[in-house]
């Protein structure tokens, strides 16, 4: 399509949104934005707490077609590999590539989105704070904005309308009646809570900088992410219900027993405990599963409104990013609305419930398998295979974080690799153990070289 006069609606100047808007109003589209929340550049970013993100191959990838990478790995903190805190045994870190040129970014969510909010003002496109989505009269082609604050209701007519507004999607909820959406939101039966480490006393980093830590324990785990103001952001994964619980640690005391017992050695790193215990939130966790994303040639989700997904494999908002280039794309290579989103979900909707899927098994890998002795010597030949066979044998891990090959492709040729990997190591203890030429066969005969 050539932009025309027509305007584009996007609901939600969050990460998704922010970045479309900016890609949509380059192309020459005029671009009008319409966000639930105040602009985060007047009154400070929710809360304040400094919430980070792992940024991968596939958001920074988006980022660099939009002009904006080197503002924000300018303030990244580099992330080389898992270290690994066991129960007992000795912390140790999992290189995530080959070197330092395959690795994931750690980066503050405010800064990213205002950054994204700034860039799309500079496009062209205008975007109205304190203006939440609250219902679409699809046939008078009008819909309604509130501002929370003080109340007011106004009215306004569209072209077409962009869904970028989350996991619950207001835009999601005024189209399902007109299509049918089958909504399904598959919870996890697992919360999580948030935990701040500060700064050391000398103010450096109070552990490892450049890493995401992991804290496995079998069916849940802590995870942190490094910020730049050398704090981290830690994040304990723990079943909803059962023993143990969010339900079953009810009180501060029981959350300070549970972690002395399981996590005795983060606890002391997080002096706050108590209030942050206390004071944040629990939040759960849901993959949400549509059987459609669009209505004709009027509404479109993207991002978490379409797949939000659990967070074990850091992809979310690099799948929402992806989304807006793949849409960018389609607009440009499609002649009307109805088949620009049409293709875009035919596109893309294969490819975010491959991604939805990994993070759920690599929940999984995180919390359970990755002080394994199996896991480990299949990790070890993972590796081995890789440098036999590049562009070949390519681990999963590297497929989804460091390329931009499908995420459907990803996990198909991640199935055919594991079964190797378990074959191959079936009955060995170490490395020597294993039969390479017969594992090289193996990968001879079942897969293809990338890109053919
Ligand atoms: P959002 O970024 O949620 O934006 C939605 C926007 O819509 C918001 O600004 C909201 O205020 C607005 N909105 C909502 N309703 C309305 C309405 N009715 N009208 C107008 N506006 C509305 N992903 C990763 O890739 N790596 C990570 O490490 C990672 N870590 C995460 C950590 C946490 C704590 C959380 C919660 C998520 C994390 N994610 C991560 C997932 C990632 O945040 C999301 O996948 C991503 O933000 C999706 O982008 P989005 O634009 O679709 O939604
Ligand atoms: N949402 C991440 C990974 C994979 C790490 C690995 C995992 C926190 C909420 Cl849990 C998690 C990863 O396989 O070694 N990369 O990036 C980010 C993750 O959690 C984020 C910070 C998170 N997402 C609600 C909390």
């Amino acid at each position: 399509m050539v932009p025309d006069s027509s305007k584009v609606t996007i609901f939600g100047a969050g990460l998704a949104g922010a970045l479309l808007a900016t890609l949509l109003a380059r192309q020459g589209w005029q671009v009008e934005v319409f966000e639930k929340r105040p602009d985060p550049r007047r009154k400070g970013y929710e809360g304040g707490r400094s919430i980070n993100l792992a940024l991968a191959e596939r958001g920074l990838h988006a980022l660099r077609v939009a002009g904006l990478a080197d503002a924000v790995m300018a303030q990244a903190v580099m992330m080389r590999g898992r270290m690994v805190h066991p129960q007992s045994g000795e912390v140790h870190l999992q290189r995530y590539g080959k070197d330092d040129s395959e690795v994931i970014w750690s980066v503050h969510r405010g800064r990213l989105n205002i950054a994204l909010i700034d860039a799309a003002e500079a496009a062209g496109a205008s975007i109205r704070f304190d203006a939440r989505l609250d219902g679409v009269d699809f046939a008078g082609k009008r819909f309604t904005v509130v501002d929370d604050h003080d109340r007011r209701r106004v009215s306004h007519a569209f072209e077409v309308l962009i869904g970028a507004d989350g996991a619950g999607s207001s835009l999601r909820q005024a189209m399902a009646p007109h299509v049918a959406m089958n909504e399904r939101f598959e919870s996890l039966g697992h919360g999580y809570k948030e935990l701040e480490i500060p700064p050391a006393d000398d103010g450096g980093f109070r552990i490892e900088a450049n890493a995401l830590h992991i804290w496995p324990r079998g069916h849940y785990m802590c995870i942190a992410l490094p910020n730049t103001e050398k704090t981290f952001t830690v994040t304990l994964f723990l079943p909803s219900e059962g023993d143990p619980s969010f339900a079953s640690i009810d009180s501060v005391g029981a959350a300070r027993a549970f972690f002395e017992r399981d996590f005795a050695d983060a606890l002391p790193l997080v002096p706050d405990f108590d209030a942050d215990w206390a004071g944040h939130p629990t939040g759960v966790l849901a993959t949400l599963y549509l059987d459609a994303w669009h209505l004709d040639d009027r509404a479109l989700l993207i991002g978490d409104a379409a797949h939000a997904m659990v967070p074990f494999h850091g992809q979310g908002m690099n799948c929402a990013f992806e989304d807006c280039l793949a849409l960018a794309r389609q607009i440009e290579s499609s002649s009307d609305w109805a088949s620009v989103f049409a293709k875009f979900e035919a596109k893309r909707k294969p490819n975010a419930e491959a991604i939805q899927a990994m993070a759920l098994e690599n929940y999984v890998e995180m919390r359970d398998r990755v002080d394994d002795a199996d896991f480990l010597l299949q990790r070890q030949l993972e590796r081995v295979l890789a440098e036999r066979h590049p562009g070949v044998f390519v681990p999963r891990y590297s497929m989804v974080s460091f390329m931009r090959i499908p995420y459907a492709t990803a996990f198909e040729r991640g199935k055919l690799q594991r079964a190797i990997l378990i074959e191959a190591t079936r009955g060995c203890r170490e490395l020597a153990d294993v039969d390479l030429a017969a594992a090289d066969a193996m990968v001879r005969e079942r897969i293809k070289p990338l890109g053919t």
